[in-house]
């Protein structure tokens, strides 16, 4: 029998009725006991997190909605979504198509107000229907998701009934970075790293806000970039690295790659070709470049300081030049790291002519020449930047140069140093660096070297002792942690204290990333439900 159309309306609207009903149950807050934005385990610290002690329940019925028509805002969702995907294992749409069951949402908006007009501030709103996060760009955007990732908690509220939920903290954080540079070095030339490990030193340091991956591309022991133009770099030069194993090379694909992946992480990469000192490897490829008398071999070692470039011929320089226009053409960020350090058979005069010819052609190409602290006893420009690692007088002529420096101590800074006298790799000719020693010391005061000079830090990882992913996180985790918060953080809120119980809350996170991190017994770590083997080596 046909129904009639009383009937059937009333029978849509009943449905409706209940489907209505349905989502207002669902829609409930749900009461958590009190949790607290302040006591988590944010590093670096925000400039202000003001706690509402209540929480919003994440779970599959939360969606992300980004501003439409705003340059990488979506990506930013999407990148939020991916991340609570293989954390929590739930899929949330990112500007879902309004089918899905909704009840709280995470909007992340671009926003014009002029208390975030800086390229990296943002301010996130967490109450208990729904997370807002403003940014004026998309890169600030990306540095709020970070923060976002780490109050969510690594386990569910499983206490809670047949669905898991997990109670993120409400409050309101407003933030923005001391410093626009927040880097890290990896040295690929001693020993070489894979480009996944090098992704994986990428995710990690972007989950603490750091910006900026310089990659030490050559050294005595090892060329590790394709050169189209001087194949040998790599088949010859790129062979062998310290302890005379296998060496290895990206090829230009590679580097691509790698600049694309930080780039989905707003991470600029810094290509450093080293000279005119620690060029055994190109000189042994080339032997016209080399400048010390002696005919060039390769080299396994880890002494520093014996070979030079002929800094008197042409060819060197034409040589030059093809590797910087190489590797420019294929680097979107502003900078090109020439090296400069340690060149002790280079003559003093013949160092500062082969400084002063190189910083032109790489400002031919575009980039902004870096070198390390000694290049500023050239007649260097004040747009080139110098990076401070161990003189305190050649950072002084930087500065009354008008140059930018970069903070890199190696009694602060250096990754490569040793925790203790304990330490089975690592070094220690520059001092012994604990986790508190890395992380106390005020970079914002440091050698007299005015504020407004100051480029930003980077942690240098020297790679003679270490030759894979897991010595490589030994050395770096945790104390690269430290230094993000060193250059984030204001140094009104920085506390070794509250700090080290911070720290101690990474421990679930690194777990879960399968981070053979340092166990400091500075740190009460905390327990989680991965397992962690730290490594031995004897
Ligand atoms: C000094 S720091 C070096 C590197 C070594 C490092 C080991 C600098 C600019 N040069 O060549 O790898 O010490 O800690």
């Amino acid at each position: 029998m046909v129904k009639s159309f009383a009937t059937r309306f009333l029978t849509i609207l009943f449905a409706s009725a209940m489907i209505i009903a349905c989502q207002q149950e669902k829609k409930k807050r749900i009461n958590f006991p009190p949790t607290d934005l302040a006591q988590n385990n944010l590093i670096p610290k925000p400039l202000k997190v003001i706690p509402t002690n209540k929480a919003f329940g994440l779970d599959r019925y939360t969606a992300i909605h980004t501003s439409q028509n705003a340059n990488g805002f979506f990506e930013v969702g999407a990148f939020l979504a991916d991340k609570l995907k293989t954390k929590l294992n739930l899929d949330i749409p990112v500007n879902g198509n309004g089918t899905e069951p909704v009840e709280r949402i995470i909007y992340i908006n671009q926003s014009d107000s002029l208390e975030l007009n800086a390229p990296e501030a943002y301010q996130l709103y967490i109450t208990q229907d729904s997370i807002i996060l403003n940014a004026n760009t998309a890169e600030g955007a990306f540095r709020g998701i970070q923060t976002l990732r780490q109050v969510i908690p690594e386990e569910s509220n499983d206490t809670l009934a047949e669905q898991r939920i997990w109670p993120v903290p409400t409050g309101k954080i407003v933030d923005n970075p001391t410093f626009g540079f927040r880097g890290s070095m990896l040295d690929v030339a001693r020993h070489f790293f894979s480009v996944s490990d090098v992704k994986k030193y990428i995710d990690l340091l972007s989950y603490y806000k750091i910006n900026v991956l310089h990659l030490h591309l050559s050294d005595d022991q090892g060329w590790r970039i394709e050169i189209k133009s001087w194949p040998k770099l790599t088949e010859i030069g790129g062979s062998t690295q310290v302890g005379g194993e296998a060496g290895g090379f990206f090829t230009q694909e590679d580097y691509k790659e790698i600049v694309a992946y930080a780039a989905k992480h707003y991470m600029t990469i810094i290509p450093e070709i080293d000279m005119p000192g620690h060029t055994n490897a190109a000189s042994v490829s080339y032997p016209f470049l080399n400048g010390n008398g002696k005919t060039p071999k390769l080299y396994e070692g880890t002494h520093v300081g014996f070979s030079t470039f002929n800094t008197r011929k042409d060819t060197v320089y034409a040589f030059i030049d093809d590797v910087v226009r190489e590797i420019s053409e294929l680097t979107p960020g502003p900078y090109f790291h020439i090296g400069g350090d340690e060149s002790h058979v280079t003559k003093k005069k013949d160092y500062i002519y082969f400084v002063e010819k190189v910083e032109k052609i790489v400002q031919k190409y575009g980039k902004r020449m870096i070198g390390w602290d000694e290049v500023a006893s050239a007649n260097v420009d004040s747009t080139s930047i110098s990076q401070y690692w161990s003189s305190g007088k050649n950072a002084q002529k930087a500065v009354k140069r008008g140059m930018k420096v970069i903070l890199s101590p190696a009694k602060r800074a250096y990754l490569d140093m040793q925790y203790d006298t304990l330490s089975k790799l690592g070094l220690h000719w520059a001092a012994y660096i604990p986790v508190d020693s890395a992380y106390v010391w005020t970079p914002e005061e440091y050698e007299g070297i005015p504020m407004e000079n100051i480029l930003g830090i980077e942690a240098p990882l020297w790679s003679e002792t270490i030759g894979n992913i897991d010595e490589l996180e030994y050395l770096a985790f945790p104390r690269v942690i430290g230094y993000s918060e060193l250059s984030w953080t204001t140094k009104e809120n920085r506390d070794w204290e509250n700090y080290k119980v911070r720290l101690a809350n990474q421990a679930p996170y690194l777990d879960r990333m399968d981070v053979k991190y340092y166990t400091s017994p500075l740190i009460d770590w905390k327990k989680s439900k991965y397992t962690y083997k730290e490594i031995k080596k004897d």
